[in-house]
């Protein structure tokens, strides 16, 4: 159901149910007990979600309420869930999106960090077509990604994106051909892996607060935060690279 694998820093956790990776209760659980595990663990300093087979996922099983009156206020607790342990989590984090990925399956993509998409892939918001509103941090990232007016039309009128589509409107960050999708993921998780992580987290802190705070605010924020990158051993060790003209070999810490 919920795939792991662990390379080197990198750990990949890979959606692998039949047939288009629908999210049920029991793999959203798993998948956020892998995001906390992952953050718990010094050892991992990159994540590549994807989903195994024909889709990165289709989002909600519609099959799971089926015959029952859903609850869906109370099931989302399990998507807010996961949610927060993605964006939270102190270490980059790409979507390999190897197949469709729509409604839940498409905002569990848009809150990773890095978007890599396969030329065959595409991307639907999905939920107006069951007369839903976007969850899972949708309207969070859709409109700070492709501005309000484009947000909006892509969640009323669910268009099925292309991955030339997708790059041109900015949701991915880099198309590639199918066969090199897990390739190119990797090389982009080890490269951001031997990066600064607690900078990185850091600045990825900023990023997401500066969105509700002042100029002013803002500027106490970063003060703040360098100061805590300013105690990292990666500081340290940023500094003296650079002054002995070598590449910086960074620890994480
Ligand atoms: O709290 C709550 O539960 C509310 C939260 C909601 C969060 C959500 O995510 S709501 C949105 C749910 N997702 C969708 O509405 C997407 C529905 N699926 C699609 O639009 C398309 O299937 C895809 C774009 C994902 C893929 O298209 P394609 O052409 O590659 O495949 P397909 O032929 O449409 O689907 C293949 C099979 O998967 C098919 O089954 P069959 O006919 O072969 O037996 C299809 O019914 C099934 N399938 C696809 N999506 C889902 C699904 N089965 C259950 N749940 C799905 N979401």
């Amino acid at each position: 159901m919920l795939e792991k694998t662990r390379l080197e820093s990198v750990l990949v956790l890979a959606l692998d149910r039949p047939e288009v990776n629908a999210l049920n209760s029991d793999l959203l659980l798993a998948l956020a007990d892998g995001l906390e595990e992952a953050q718990k663990d010094p050892g991992v300093r990159a994540l590549v979600l994807t989903g195994k087979g024909r889709a990165f996922s289709a989002g909600q099983d519609l099959k799971e309420f089926e015959g029952k009156a859903p609850d869906y206020e109370g099931h989302l607790r399990k998507y807010n869930r996961v949610v927060e342990a993605l964006v939270h989590l102190e270490k980059p984090t790409l979507a390999a999106i190897g197949g469709a990925a729509a409604g839940a399956g498409l905002s569990l993509a848009l809150a990773c960090d890095f978007r890599l998409m396969s030329e065959k892939a595409s991307l639907t918001t999905a939920f107006s077509r069951i007369g839903l509103v976007p969850d899972s941090g949708m309207t969070f990232f859709l409109p700070r990604l492709v501005g309000y007016a484009k947000a909006l039309e892509l969640i009323w009128l669910s268009p099925r994106l292309s991955a030339k589509e997708a790059l041109e409107l900015g949701l991915v960050h880099q198309v590639v051909a199918p066969e090199k999708l897990m390739e190119e993921a990797l090389a982009l998780a080890q490269t951001l892996a031997q990066g600064p992580t607690r900078a990185f987290a850091l600045s990825k802190k900023a990023l997401l607060e500066s969105h509700r705070l002042s100029l002013e605010q803002t500027l106490a924020l970063e003060a703040v935060l360098q100061g805590e990158a300013g105690r990292s051993l990666d500081h340290e060790e940023g500094v003296r690279a650079f002054l002995e003209k070598r590449p910086p070999r960074f620890t994480g810490r």
